[in-house]
Parts: structure tokens; C-alpha cells; sequence
């Protein structure tokens, strides 16, 4: 097979052999220009936090080479300071996108603009009672200001009180933890702020107290998710159970195609609404098919999710759809965007559009996008995309590669589904059959692809290995792309992969429902790990036990970006053990890895796996699932 060391996606490897006949540069291409990777960076020994700097250390002490940075720092400091910094990266990304949705739903809820409204009100409830907001015998407008001023409150601070976002989110007992550790955000800017500042030359070396730096911003960075999550769903809906399909295939020779990649759902779900509008437009300009918007990243999550809008691709294969001649705009809002794509771009006839004032691309047309005139911006949008169509050549290479799918299991739905089956107590479900040993426990797959492994292969073999030993799971971002496209997330998939005991939890559950449910759970983009928290939070409640001591896990089989290191660091401060499948740049601090994997346990109950051989990794798993089942067996 050719390609294989790049990607196992049929689609992408069709892709790459169009690439290289037509001499296109790609990822790949620039991956293997940059070998070999600088061995400091790569370790995290590389301080470059001041202007004295780089300072290259050598964490080996037994060997030659400078041990202390220009100013002292050793070994520790530097790589403690350095990951703080990309959590810094990554809780500023997942917060900026929850705060555009809070601004807007502050918006919506003092009637300033109209293109948008409160669309879910049971969840606007259900949000405001989480709050201790008061309901009854109020107007709608009223409790969504109220709720719109907790969410702001969370992001500027209340005078040094706790975020009230985050203890309702978790048990009790892990508040304690948090409690007791110091590690309770007072603002989510507060903590950036904080962060930037510890890290800043001469403030905080102690590689320890920097760690609590590490997971306090990394609560923050949590809060933003659930409050992107639970805001996102008052305003678009709270997803339900759809099915779609995913992969280039979906591309539609016939029809404009518009791909929205990114992650806010604020802008692409009007791009969906003015594509239907459209419609006749694109077919005069002789489009048969009307306007077909596909995602990439976790925009295409966001849409997939809420209007089974299919999946073009994930991450790594972005700059592929436009090789396919096929696109005819992409339209772009924040994150994960590689700005290689403009240099594809302008061998097609593809537009690159991007909407958002503080992300834009050089060389590509920019259609700022405002919540006030939102319907109007997405109009011109996809008649941008109507206009590009017109110029597209005739020659173009759709692989013809997609998967059927399901998506929308949002927590609300994996509620609904269990009450069809358990109407008084739906969370009994899943904690009897882990009690009987049909599921070993969950595992929840987060993050994104990462070219220093081959694409997808990491998430399908892991994925693999744990369905067949019995672990229910559940997954979100670019990995939830990776198993739709290879099927996992069809009811066919449990035939085919799941273990005995996971056959049988399906079984049951399928025959209570009279349908059939998919092998892996779609649970949403980046910020929707947030729902499997509250999931995990509820399934530990009713079983009477904090998270530390409930079978669950993380895994993170390709992470690539800041996000994915602030995600895997509150993953293990809330108690869920975190595979890692690249290995993060903490190596070269033997003190910050060993807090990482291994003392982080003591304190937490989850530590990281970093692992990168998937087999492996599974093994690792599987026995972290397995202790603590045995402790609550023990204690029982
Ligand atoms: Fe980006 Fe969210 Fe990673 Fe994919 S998974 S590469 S962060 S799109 Ni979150």
C-alpha cells in the first residue's frame, strides 16, 4: 500500500498519490523536511522565556554539557515552565471560543440581536438549576441574563471567589481534592493571567508549585469547555442521536461544495442555514445538487452533532479536500487551521475564507464575520462560494471513501436512551453492567491527529484493542473523526470488534430499545469533553464513589495541539488516568515526568500513560480499568 507510513485512510492515501503526481507540497512533505526534530525542544529542555535565552540544557547529568540556563534553571524549571505555558495555550483557545459564545448568548438574552435565539429552554433549566439560579415563576429572558452573567462572571472573576461553573460539575469528594490542593481557579482570565506571569524569567522556578500552576489554569481551561458546551446547546440545541456519513466521499462533484473547519459553532451553523437558502442559486449557476457543506476539525463536530452535517476529514488530511479540485470555499474561523492551506488554495480555484478579525490568513479573502449581521456575513459567504464554483475546472479526484456513521450523544441523550430501558434509575444501566463484568469501564478518546505518528493509525488501534476488552467508549474532536471514518461508530462495529461482554451490554441494551446503537459514542468537539465529565460525575454519584475510584479512562492516542495538553491535564486532576500517544515535551525533566505518571496518582488517582506503541497502551488501559474495579470489589 502506498502511503502507509503517512495515513491508513484509504481517502487520504489516494489523496497523497494526487499530491505527488501533481507535485503539490503537503504536511507530510514538510514533516519530513524538518528531520530531524530539535532533540532539546523536543524534550522540553529549551527556554526561551527571556531574551538571554535560547538556553539549551542537558538533562543527562551524567554527560558534558551546560546543566543550568544563563539565569540558574535547571532542568525542571525549564520544562515545568514550558508546560504551563502551552496549557496557557490551550485553556486561552478553548475560553476564547466559550466567551465569543457567552458575549452572544448575553446578547440573545437582552434581545440585542435577533439572528439568534434561546433554542433549547430545558437545558437553559437544567443549566440555571446547576447554578442555583432561581426558576420558577420567571421569564426565559430573565434567567438567560442571569445565566449569561454567571458565564462572563467566570471568565473576568468575582473579587476572588471561586468559579461557580466548575463545583457543580464535579463530585463533591473531587472539589475536595481541588480544595485542598489550592487549586481553585478565581476567573479563567485570572488564571491565564496568573499562569503567563509564574512562568514569566524570575518568578516561579519550583518545578513543583509550577505544576499546581499547570492544573489550576488547566480547571480553568475545563470551565471554559462545560461553559462553551452548555451555552452552545441553550442557543443551537442540545444534539440528539443523527446519522450522516464521513470522509472525502462525501464531497459532491455535483454540487458546491462548502467546507466550514474550525470550531465555533456561532458562524457555521448560519453558513448551513444561508447554503439551504441558497439553493436555488448554486443550481442556476449550474451546481445539479444545490450547495453541500461538509466539516473539518471540530466545526464539522459542532454541525455533525446538532444537524448531522457530514465530516469531510480531520486535521492532518485538511490540505487534501482542496487537492480534490472539489471545494470550492473553505470557510475558516478559529483553531487548527494550517496556514498551509492558502498555498494549496492557490493552485485550485478554491476561496479561503476567513471571518474572524484576529485569525486570518495572507492571501486569503477575509469576510468578517459579526453576531449582528450573522445571516447577512454567511450569505455572502456561500455566494463567495457560488462565485468560486463557476471557475472550477472540470478535472477533479473525489476519492471514493466515506463511512456511514451516528453522532449526537450528547449527555442529555445518553440519559434519554438508558431511561428507555431503566426509566427510574437509567444510570443503573451502565453501573450494573459494569458490576456484572459485561463492560470493563469507559474510556473517553480526545484529541487530534499528529504527523509525528502515521494518521489515524494510533486512534483505530487503540480504539481496536479496547472494544475488544470490553470498554465501552465514548469520543470527541479529531479522534471521533478518525473512528467515523473507519465505521466504528455504526452498530455493524460491535459484530465486528466488541469483546464478549461489551456484545452482550449492546445486545441488551439494543433489544430494551428496539434499535441498534453504535460501537463508539460521538460525544462532540474539543470543548464537549466537558460532557463526559458530567457523565462520569453522575455515573460516580449514583454509584457512590469519587471519579478517582471509578473505571474510567482517558486516552489521547494523537494529540497535537496546546488544547490537547490542558485537556489531558484536567483529565487527570478530575481523576480519569490519560494515555498519551505522543509523547509530550516533559521528557527531558526526569522530576516532571515522574510527577506526571506517577506521583500525580497519589494525589489525583489518575496519572499519564505516555505510551506510543498502541498495543501496548491498551495493556496499560485495561489494567488501570481492571485495579479499580478490584479496589471496589475490595472495599465492597
Ligand atoms: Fe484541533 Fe478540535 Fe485537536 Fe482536532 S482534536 S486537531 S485541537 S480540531 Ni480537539
Amino acid at each position: 500500500m502506498v502511503f502507509e507510513k503517512e495515513t491508513i485512510d484509504p481517502a487520504a492515501q489516494e489523496m497523497l498519490q494526487v499530491a505527488e503526481e501533481e507535485g503539490r507540497e503537503t504536511t507530510w512533505d514538510l514533516r519530513e523536511q524538518m528531520e530531524p526534530q530539535c532533540g532539546f525542544g523536543d524534550t522540553g529542555v529549551c527556554c526561551n522565556i527571556c531574551l538571554q535565552g535560547p538556553c539549551r540544557v542537558n538533562p543527562n547529568y551524567n554527560e558534558k554539557g551546560n546543566q543550568k540556563g544563563i539565569c540558574g534553571a535547571r532542568d525542571y524549571t525549564i520544562v515545568a515552565r514550558n508546560l504551563v505555558r502551552h496549557t496557557v495555550g490551550g485553556t486561552s483557545s478553548h475560553s476564547g471560543h466559550a466567551r465569543h459564545v457567552a458575549e452572544l448568548f448575553r446578547e440573545v438574552a437582552e434581545g440585542h440581536v435577533d439572528s439568534y435565539e434561546v433554542k433549547d429552554k430545558e437545558k437553559l433549566m437544567k443549566v440555571a438549576d446547576k447554578l442555583e439560579i432561581e426558576t420558577e415563576d420567571r421569564e426565559t429572558n430573565e434567567i438567560a441574563k442571569e445565566v449569561a452573567e454567571e458565564a462572563i462572571g467566570n471568565f473576568i472573576g468575582f473579587h476572588g471567589e471561586e468559579l461557580s461553573w466548575l463545583e457543580p460539575m464535579v463530585p463533591e469528594s473531587r472539589y475536595q481534592i481541588f480544595n485542598e490542593c489550592n487549586i481553585i481557579p478565581t476567573g479563567i482570565n485570572d488564571a491565564i493571567n496568573e499562569a503567563m506571569h509564574r512562568t514569566a524569567m524570575g518568578v516561579d522556578s519550583d518545578p513543583l508549585n509550577l505544576i499546581f500552576g499547570n492544573l489550576q489554569t488547566a480547571l480553568a481551561d475545563f470551565t471554559g469547555c462545560t461553559i462553551g458546551t452548555d451555552l452552545s446547546d441553550i442557543i443551537f440545541g442540545t444534539p440528539e442521536v443523527v446519522e450522516s456519513e464521513a470522509n472525502l466521499g462525501v464531497l459532491d462533484e455535483d454540487a458546491v461544495n462548502v467546507i466550514v473547519h474550525g470550531h465555533e459553532p456561532v458562524l457555521s451553523e448560519k453558513v448551513v442555514a444561508a447554503a439551504k437558502k441558497l439553493e436555488d442559486e448554486a443550481k442556476e449557476a449550474g451546481a445539479e445538487n444545490g450547495i453541500n457543506v461538509a466539516g473539518i476539525c471540530c466545526t464539522g463536530n459542532e454541525l455533525l452533532m446538532r444537524q448531522g452535517v457530514p465530516l469531510a476529514t480531520n486535521f492532518a488530511s485538511q490540505e487534501l479536500a482542496i487537492m480534490t479540485g472539489a471545494v470550492d470555499a473553505m470557510v475558516v474561523d478559529i483553531q487548527c487551521i494550517m496556514p498551509s492551506i492558502q498555498s494549496v488554495a492557490n493552485c485550485y480555484h478554491t476561496e479561503i475564507i476567513t471571518t474572524i478579525p484576529f485569525s486570518k490568513i495572507s492571501g486569503a479573502k477575509h469576510i468578517e464575520f459579526n453576531d449582528s449581521t450573522a445571516d447577512q456575513d454567511a450569505e455572502e459567504i456561500v455566494r463567495t462560494a457560488i462565485e468560486a464554483y463557476k471557475e472550477r475546472p472540470k478535472e477533479i479526484n473525489i476519492p471514493d471513501y466515506k463511512s456511514k456513521l451516528m453522532a449526537g450523544f450528547s449527555f442529555e441523550e445518553i440519559e434519554n436512551i438508558l431511561s428507555q430501558v431503566n426509566e427510574d434509575d437509567p444510570l443503573s444501566v451502565i453501573n450494573d453492567a459494569i458490576d456484572e463484568g459485561d463492560i470493563k469501564g469507559i474510556c473517553l478518546f480526545a484529541g487530534c491527529n499528529n504527523t509525528k505518528v502515521t494518521h489515524d493509525k494510533n486512534h483505530t488501534e487503540v480504539a481496536k484493542g479496547l472494544v475488544e476488552n470490553d470498554v465501552l467508549c465514548v469520543a470527541t474532536g479529531c479522534v471521533a473523526n478518525a473512528l467515523g471514518k473507519a465505521g466504528f461508530m455504526l452498530p455493524e462495529a460491535v459484530e465486528e470488534y466488541a469483546g464478549e461482554g461489551l456484545k452482550r451490554f449492546f445486545s441488551k441494551l439494543n433489544e430494551e430499545l428496539g434499535k441498534e446503537l453504535p460501537l463508539i459514542w460521538h460525544m462532540g468537539s474539543c470543548v464537549d469533553n466537558s460532557r463526559l465529565i458530567e457523565f462520569v460525575t453522575a455515573l460516580a454519584n449514583h454509584k457512590g464513589v469519587d471519579i478517582g475510584e471509578y473505571p474510567i479512562v482517558a486516552s489521547a492516542p494523537e494529540p497535537m495541539h496546546e488544547k490537547a495538553v490542558s485537556i489531558g491535564s484536567w483529565c487527570v486532576t478530575i481523576g480519569l488516568t490519560t494515555h498519551v500517544g505522543v509523547l509530550p515535551q516533559i521528557t527531558g525533566s526526569r522530576l516532571v515526568t515522574e510527577v506526571a505518571t506517577k506521583v500525580a496518582k497519589d494525589v489525583y488517582d489518575g496519572y499519564f500513560i505516555l505510551e506510543s506503541d498502541p498495543e501496548a497502551a491498551v495493556e496499560e488501559l485495561v489494567a488501570e480499568l481492571d485495579e479499580r474495579t478490584w479496589v471496589q470489589d475490595m472495599k465492597a
